[in-house]
């Protein structure tokens, strides 16, 4: 485990009226008392305003010293007497950053202490709240590097919370979600996940679960001494509760997942239809290269916006066709990947030459899947043109457009926005797992259900009990409880510096 101490700006870059910086490790309080210099007269404490029991509790931080020091008296601040002792833990001491080399002050800040274990991480932590601003920031940053502490990677604060044990994964995984919530469902989301409820359902499982496997074990070492397992009942029991508990997370996940990461949306069809052109279109700016020459878009391009009030990330793909070139089959495979991911595909035509073989071929492949046709270019063809194509093809939702002309954009936003309203409107769950989780927990029913058929077709224990612990070595999985290092940097490389 890294016990080294690290340091990073806790709050966005930029202007703003207080910026936070965060220390955290074995030597965050020698840091900070080497480098900050306490106000003669004062800590804020609690002793008048709250009962003696809360008296250590931690602060709020309401605005940086210069307000404190106008209000201290108004507002019941006490005096310190005793300002040379040892930083006490969640307590706000007032002061200056002070340059130990000529011992210039920096910032006048605020400061916090939480001691191991009461903090975020478990470790000694301390926060500097600084008048926000790069250059401060950057020169209390330097010499907090200097005196030891090294630069945090993104996510490294919950990492250590995680392997300090006072989080578990699904909520550090939470804590990017709260990070990242795009709507006041994600939040709620977020929310339980960060209390732990998708833990609490894994840990119920994984005891079910490991008690049958106790009795498995027992039964093969010592078959003469123990009370055989029921097999129709624990048969009973994971048919009924657990297969059912976990495939209703996954589809939880598929239902539930635009909510928490956006509403994934492809736009798809052979070359040179508009793709691009609509691309530009609902993002507003010219940010894929639009020409007349089929095949100009080669690999995908990806951006989030805002449709009709849904978080969406919207894909433009390389066209779809016939090709042996190979940087074209290379986009055409990315192509095909993220139509597999999408939530809705907008299949698009042109309306001057509709459903030639290619946009054939193209429907052959993604149809049965949430589909917009979308026919472009009608600013080329009359305004009543009926377009032939078979029954199927006319069944799907219809939007009719001209990407370059900006004509139809609002019945097309519509229209997703009604397959969003469809996916998400009797959707109640407050536990959604996200796509790593999902994996895990495919990974155990596909266990869970070779355990069940083994049992029921008379497989040796030995035989079975292989597939039951590799159920439970998946859902541990899904908590984090067995995850390997390079999974965990994925996890937290997605956090920002500083949390
Ligand atoms: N008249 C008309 N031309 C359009 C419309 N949409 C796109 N175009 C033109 O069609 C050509 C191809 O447009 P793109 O947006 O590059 O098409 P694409 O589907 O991305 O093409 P590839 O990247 O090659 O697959 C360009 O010359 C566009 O100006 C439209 O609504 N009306
Ligand atoms: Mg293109």
């Amino acid at each position: 485990m890294e016990n080294d101490t690290i340091v990073a700006i806790s709050t966005p870059i930029g202007s703003g009226g207080i910026g936070i910086i965060k220390i955290s490790g074995k030597n965050a309080l020698s840091i900070a008392t080497s480098i900050f210099k306490r106000s003669s007269h004062r800590i804020r404490n609690t002793e008048t305003s709250v009962p003696k029991q809360r008296a250590h509790s931690p602060l709020p931080i309401e605005g940086l010293a210069s307000d404190l020091e106008k209000d201290s008296i108004s507002s019941g601040l006490t005096f310190c007497t005793a300002c040379d002792e040892e930083l006490q833990s969640h307590l706000l001491y007032h002061g200056n950053i002070i340059n130990p080399e000529n011992e210039k002050p920096i910032d006048e800040v605020l400061l916090s202490v939480m001691k191991a274990p009461h903090s975020y991480t478990r470790e000694d932590v301390v926060e500097i709240n600084v008048h926000s601003g790069l250059v401060v920031l950057r020169t209390i940053i330097d010499l907090v590097l200097s005196k030891g502490a090294r630069l945090a990677e993104p996510g490294e604060f919950t990492k250590r919370a995680f392997l300090n044990g006072r989080i578990d994964l699904t909520q550090a995984e939470a804590v990017i979600d709260l990070i990242n919530a795009k709507s006041s469902k994600a939040l709620e989301i977020a929310n339980s996940q960060a209390g732990g409820e998708l833990r609490f359902y894994m840990q119920n499982i994984i005891k079910t679960l490991t008690e049958i496997l106790v009795k498995i074990d027992a039964a093969i070492d010592f078959p003469d001494d123990v009370e055989m397992l029921d097999i129709n009942t624990a048969i009973c029991t994971i048919e009924r509760d657990i297969i059912k508990t976990l495939k209703k997370l996954i589809a939880d996940y598929d239902e539930g997942h635009v909510l928490r990461e956006g509403l994934r949306v492809v736009i798809a069809g052979r070359p040179n239809v508009g793709k691009s052109s609509l691309m530009n279109q609902l993002l507003k700016k010219e940010h894929a290269i639009v020409t007349s020459f089929p095949g100009t878009t080669r690999d995908i391009l990806e951006e989030t916006l805002i449709i009709s009030g849904i978080h969406t990330i919207i894909t433009d793909t390389a066209g779809l066709h016939d090709s042996d070139d190979p940087v074209e089959m290379i986009g055409m495979k990315k192509t095909r990947e993220k139509i597999k991911d999408a939530d809705i595909i907008l299949f698009m035509v042109d309306a001057v030459t509709p459903f030639i073989k290619a946009d054939y071929d193209i429907y052959e492949s993604i149809k049965g899947r949430p589909l917009i046709l979308v026919i472009n270019k009608i600013d080329l063809v009359s305004e009543n043109c009926e377009i032939k194509t078979i029954d199927e093809l006319k069944m799907l939702p219809v939007a009719r457009i001209s990407a370059l002309y900006n004509i139809g954009m609002d019945s097309l936003k519509e229209k997703i926005k009604n397959i969003f309203k469809n996916k998400t409107s009797f959707y109640s769950s407050n536990v959604i797992p996200n796509v790593r989780q999902k994996k895990a927990l495919e990974k155990s029913i596909d266990s869970v259900e070779l355990f069940v058929n083994g049992l029921q077709s008379g497989l040796s224990f030995e035989v079975v009990s292989i597939d039951l612990k590799d159920a439970i070595e998946s859902l541990r999985e899904v908590i984090g409880l067995k995850i390997k290092d390079d999974i965990l940097d994925q996890i937290f490389g997605q956090f920002c510096i500083g949390k």
